[in-house]
């Protein structure tokens, strides 16, 4: 009621405004006043309101200010994130420096240098040294703010140092799942073609291949069989038909990989990453030990992703199809981070950064930080726990749109997104 109030004082205050113009326009009329005679009143008038609107302008700005300066984002919880504060606030100091100065010309001189009949403009139809000058400036602050940023990116994308701690995030519509290595501190070699309700990641073990190829085959003998004795309308046979020519590709082509997987073995011995991905964690949980570098990978199954971590201040898309990479090392705990915001709530968060899809909006996962004791604990811990599968989790069905994994109209949970990928 109130707002209808307000947009009604408001639309009557526009309207009279108008009429009150239009009364002006009629009188200097009748006066027999043309329009662009401007009186030197008039020019004081409006050069004083510059001013007026100049330092309104200021005024507001600086409440904007104040009163978002809370909003912002809390104090940045890794060695990575208080150099890129640094990065942004040296920005943001340029242009207050531009800002301020630009501003308070414009409205200064708007006020100052109004029309006079005494007085002519000076014209300097060109400048040298103005135009050096002012090519020069900027172009010399830029690469200042790019070789800084650049510095920074790399101290983001950079190769971690050979001890840091692995992590892999997987992202998919619409959740993430973290995957850490087992005891043999290596992770595994994934393939797409092996993904199932079991194997989410698509890790690469001899159990995985030969799961997978029993799978398939299963899945081609009983379409055969259909194809063989049901009765099917023509239509629906040729899509079968269809299905099964794909699941032979597919298998075919596991069956590549399994030959590939056997070489690598047979050359690298333990180096080869066929032989971690047994033991290797996938769960539903990020945890990180505090003031531990930090190596993550990132994959996507489905479209593109982007993992953020916002109090850690990074950012690195999803892309099917390649693994990405950043690094960090996070140096406030979770606890401390309560102690600091306040809040015993509070959660560092991994979200997508990137509109993927209707439930984009949820796609996102708590990241706790702990001591390196703490740590070691929840690994011992997860390493117990046997993974629960994706599609348990509630109320996902519903959000996935056709053609992701989630499409079991090709009679298997992996085939549809996968194959029709691949042709
Ligand atoms: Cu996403």
């Amino acid at each position: 009621m109130m707002k209808l109030l307000i947009l009604i004082v408001v639309v009557l205050g526009i309207l009279a405004v108008a009429q009150l113009a239009r009364v002006y326009e009629l009188t200097a009329k009748l006066r027999g006043k043309r329009e662009e005679d401007i009186s030197p009143a008039d020019n004081r008038f409006n050069g004083r309101m510059m001013w007026v609107f100049g330092i309104a302008y200021f005024a507001f700005f600086l409440w904007l200010v104040l009163h978002y300066k809370d909003k912002m984002l809390p104090v940045a919880a890794s060695e990575q994130g208080v150099e890129t504060d640094w990065l942004m606030d040296f920005n943001w100091w340029i242009l207050l420096v531009a800002f301020v100065i630009t501003n308070v010309l414009l409205f200064w001189f708007s006020g100052k240098y109004i029309y006079s009949k005494d007085r002519r403009a000076y014209w300097q139809p060109h400048n040298n040294k103005l135009e050096l000058a002012w090519t020069i400036a900027p172009a010399a602050v830029l690469a200042v703010i790019i070789i800084y940023g650049l510095q920074s990116w790399n101290n983001i994308t950079s190769p971690a140092s050979p001890d840091a701690l692995v992590v892999e995030l997987y992202a998919r519509q619409f959740d993430w799942t973290a995957r850490y290595p087992g005891n043999d501190g290596g992770l595994g070699a994934t393939d797409f073609r092996l993904i199932n309700g079991n194997n989410p990641l698509g890790i690469v073990t001899k159990e995985s291949v030969a799961e997978r190829i029993a799978e398939l085959d299963a899945e081609i003998n009983s379409a055969d069989s259909l194809l063989a004795h049901a009765i099917l309308a023509a239509t629906k046979e040729h899509e079968l038909s269809e299905q099964v020519g794909r699941m032979r590709r597919n298998k075919t082509r596991i069956i590549n990989l399994r030959t590939i997987m056997e070489l690598d073995i047979a050359e690298k011995g333990e180096a080869s990453p066929y032989l971690h991905g047994a033991d290797d964690i996938v769960i539903k949980e990020f945890n990180l030990p505090v003031r531990k570098e930090v190596k993550i990978l990132i994959r996507s199954q489905d479209v593109i992703h982007s993992a953020y971590l916002p109090h850690m201040r990074i950012q690195m898309n999803a892309v099917p199809g390649m693994t990405t990479t950043m690094k960090m090392v996070p140096t406030i705990t979770t606890d401390s981070m309560r102690t600091i915001m306040a809040d015993q709530e509070f959660n560092f968060i991994l979200l997508c950064n990137k509109i993927c899809g209707a439930s984009h909006y949820n796609m996102q996962m708590p990241l706790v930080v702990s001591t390196a004791d703490e740590h070691k604990a929840w690994m011992a811990e997860a390493m117990k726990k046997p993974f629960r599968p994706m599609a348990e989790k509630e109320g996902d069905d519903k959000a996935t749109p056709i053609g992701t994994t989630n499409d079991t109209a090709g009679g298997c949970a992996c085939d549809g997104g996968s194959a029709s990928l691949d042709e």
